[in-house]
């Protein structure tokens, strides 16, 4: 799982360490990362920019998902890696939208 994700981080940067220290609390050593100097401007580079055009750090990728906001991602970890949610989020019946054909009783 961690080989899928990338972390772009800052140096000196509390929001930065927040998401590393859950990646290394839930043992998703080996995730790729790339340090910013944000003292030299370098979080508006065009590789931040495409992966959060706040030119923000921390910016988070895992596969086809983005997430700019460190809690965001602490969050998003969490349940990623709780099996007791991955249990249950695959027994949830897809949800019914407008569009679905309604039930007739
Ligand atoms: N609410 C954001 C804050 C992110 C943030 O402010 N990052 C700072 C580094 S600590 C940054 O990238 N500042 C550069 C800028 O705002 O241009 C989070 O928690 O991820």
């Amino acid at each position: 799982m961690a080989k899928d994700m990338t972390l772009l981080w800052g140096s000196g940067s509390p929001p930065c360490w927040r998401v590393m220290i859950a990646l290394e609390e839930k043992n998703l050593q080996g995730y790729n990362q790339k340090l910013f100097d944000l003292s030299k401007g370098d979080h508006k580079s065009p590789e931040v920019m495409a992966m959060n055009p706040r030119g923000q750090l921390p910016a988070f990728k895992h596969k086809d998902v983005v997430l700019n906001e460190s809690y965001g991602i602490c969050l998003y970890l969490e349940i990623r890696t709780w099996p007791l949610i991955q249990f249950v989020c695959s027994h949830i019946p897809p949800r019914r939208t407008s569009s679905s054909p309604r039930e007739t009783s």
